[in-house]
């Protein structure tokens, strides 16, 4: 595939083809873990994708075959979070799975290996999640001194439901890519081989539809279990469709002009 390198970063690699931008977590030799670096990179990525009025889709992934993501790098694990390299400590993915719900445009997971800890909250946060085969998907949380309470439990137990979270949470069982689809934690599952063809295809599909309306779906989606935060996603949507219209536009040209704004031509809608 023609993916065309964005900028060079030390822990992702951040490509774009044909309206698609691509994430990739690149440090397969801990499985993927993030730490600090890793997530302030992925953090200035999303938010390249989100101002690129050419891209309407983003894929997140993981360098090679064995791993999506095994969260948190547990080797660089300090007192009170992750340390930089300046000592300093951060749960800076927090900031990030909040930034991905929030993008206005779809997140596909293209899942490889292992997707574990907080790789697979990232995961399960994105959109759609397209698997391989080779897939294996769990929470080490409370076997390693760690857990997710914000998304990583209440949105699991939206997807798959109180009795299964609880299950994945309180066991740290491993579940392979065929048990994840049938919990409906996985769109679909293909053979590795296939893996990022058909992930494209469904971006391709995506990218087909108008674009309003999916980020206004995607809000939508997101309030149900998002509070005031997802209220005001929401109407982040309508008063951005407010301000294209002639009626918003008319008191805008009113205050600049120095004159009444005249809304008399606006239909009352029923
Ligand atoms: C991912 C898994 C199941 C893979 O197992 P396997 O057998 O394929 O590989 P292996 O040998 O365990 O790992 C290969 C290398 O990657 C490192 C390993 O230490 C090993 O390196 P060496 O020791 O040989 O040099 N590695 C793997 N995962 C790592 C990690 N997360 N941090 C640092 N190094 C890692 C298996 O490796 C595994 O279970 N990994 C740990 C998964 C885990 O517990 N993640 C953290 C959960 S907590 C979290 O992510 C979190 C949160 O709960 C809340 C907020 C933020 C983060």
């Amino acid at each position: 595939m023609n993916w065309k390198n964005v900028k060079n970063y030390q822990d992702i690699k951040y490509e774009k083809m044909e309206g698609i931008a691509k994430i990739t977590i690149n440090r397969p030799e801990v499985r993927n873990a993030f730490r600090p670096l890793t997530v302030s990179e992925m953090i200035e990525a999303l938010e390249d994708s989100r101002l690129d009025a050419e891209i309407g889709v983003v894929i997140l992934t993981g360098a090679g075959e064995k791993a999506f993501c095994s969260g948190g790098d547990q080797k660089i694990r300090g007192e009170a979070g992750y340390k930089d390299e300046k000592g300093m400590n951060h749960l800076n993915v927090l900031e990030f799975q909040k930034k991905m719900r929030n993008l206005p445009k779809p997140v596909i997971a293209m899942v490889a290996g292992y997707a574990i800890g907080g790789g697979h909250i990232l995961h399960m946060l994105a959109d759609i999640t397209v698997a391989a085969d080779n897939a294996i998907f769990g929470q080490t949380g409370p076997k390693v001194g760690s857990f997710d309470g914000g998304f990583g439990a209440s949105y699991m137990a939206r997807i798959i439901g109180q009795k299964k979270a609880r299950e994945m949470w309180f066991l740290c069982e491993q579940y392979n890519a065929k048990a994840a689809e049938k919990m409906g934690l996985v769109n679909k599952v293909v053979p590795l081989k296939d893996l990022e063809k058909e992930t494209v295809f469904w971006a391709k599909k995506i990218l087909e539809h108008s674009p309003l309306a999916l980020r206004c779906l995607k809000s939508a989606l997101n309030a149900d279990c998002d509070g005031q935060t997802g209220l005001q996603e929401l109407a982040g949507n309508a008063t951005l469709l407010y301000y294209m219209t002639k009626e918003a536009q008319e008191g805008r040209d009113a205050f600049k002009e120095k004159r009444k704004p005249d809304f008399s031509k606006f239909p009352r809608q029923p």
